[in-house]
């Protein structure tokens, strides 16, 4: 008899670390963990991991050969910055590695007759708001209305959203024996920021840059302009959504892509609670280019309404008490 397992794809990255920790303190369920990096050994004990590439298909069959996946956490992408400059291998991690889970969940819920549940974090990114003013003027888009993404990163998820709605509602489907197919379950993700690992990659990333820089005593010259503006979200309501969205039921829910938000600053609010806790922080401003517009083609906000109503997504964390209670106290502590 196989196994029952989890299965989380990008495990060592910022998402993957704080979702592999939550996921252990249930000790009964087993995690498969897999990404091109080690996890820090603190996790590594505590999961089974697998260094290795997402496109390697031998990994996979081995996992299969031994465990019965019920649910995947894929998380492994290239984000927003890197993929502009490495265009095609984002395109083959971000779009072609779902596909193989993708394929690899809807053989399984075939084999088992079982769906297979595939959680899938997508982001902010999957928008394009064409131009500051429509930016201005529509703060807070539903998922359907701006799906013009300007980056490799945004463009692969929203391909990857499409993809799972193909292959859970689709694939197969229309053959007379209707075979089970995958449950695949997706949130939009606005910046996130974690008090324990720096982000690298992601245009969001000048947030947790800024407060990280800070509470080591290192200048930040951030890299968009002080009024530019976008959603954050604190790690632990990230994950928390993550598993929310994973254990409710599925009749509860009226769309398979959800929106997502927690709070929305400009860089200049970003740095004035920066400066709240850290009164000593040196943050200057000089705009890049192209790391500006990829911002600016992001909503001010998004609307999750959808979110809170089928699965009661509430997040903890405001701008407040993310930075009070979650992120400053961490991060002293991380740095002392
Ligand atoms: C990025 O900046 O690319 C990510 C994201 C918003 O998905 N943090």
């Amino acid at each position: 008899m196989r196994k029952k397992a989890i299965l989380i794809t990008g495990a060592a990255g910022e998402v993957g670390q704080a979702l592999v920790a939550k996921l252990a303190e249930n000790s009964e369920t087993h995690i498969i963990s897999m990404d091109i990096m080690p996890l820090p050994p603190e996790l590594a004990m505590k999961v089974h991991h697998i260094v290795g590439d997402i496109l390697d298909q031998s990994l996979f069959e081995r996992i299969i050969s031994e465990f019965d996946i019920t649910h995947i956490y894929h998380l492994a992408a290239l984000l927003s910055t890197r993929a502009e400059y490495s265009p095609m291998l984002a395109h083959d991690v971000n779009v072609g590695g779902t596909m193989k889970l993708l394929q690899l969940a809807a053989e399984q819920s075939e084999w088992n007759r079982k769906p297979v549940k595939f959680i899938y974090p997508s982001s902010v990114a999957a928008f394009g708001m064409g131009s500051l003013e429509n930016k201005a003027k529509n703060p807070r888009p539903q998922e359907w209305e701006w799906n013009t993404p300007i980056t490799m990163y945004g463009a692969n998820k929203l391909y990857g959203e499409t993809l799972g709605v193909y292959y859970s509602n689709y694939y197969k489907q229309l053959a007379d024996d209707n075979p089970t197919m995958l449950d695949f379950r997706c949130v939009r993700f606005p910046g996130l920021i974690s008090a324990f690992t720096v982000p690298s990659g992601g245009t969001s990333d000048y947030g947790p840059e800024m407060l990280h820089a800070a509470a080591q005593d290192k200048p930040y010259a951030c890299f968009v302009r002080e009024t530019a503006a976008i959603s954050f979200m604190a790690m632990p309501d990230a994950v928390t959504s993550l598993i929310q969205i994973a254990s409710a039921p599925r009749e509860n829910l009226t769309h398979q892509i959800y929106n997502i938000t927690a709070f929305s600053l400009s860089a200049e609010e970003f740095a004035e609670y920066v400066k709240k806790y850290f009164p000593d922080a040196q943050i200057t401003y000089k705009p890049d280019v192209n790391r500006q517009r990829i911002i600016d083609s992001w909503p001010i906000d998004m609307k999750d309404d959808a979110a809170r109503r089928d699965w009661g997504w509430d997040p903890i964390y405001d701008a407040e008490r993310a930075f009070s209670e979650y992120l400053v106290p961490n991060i002293r502590k991380r740095y002392e």
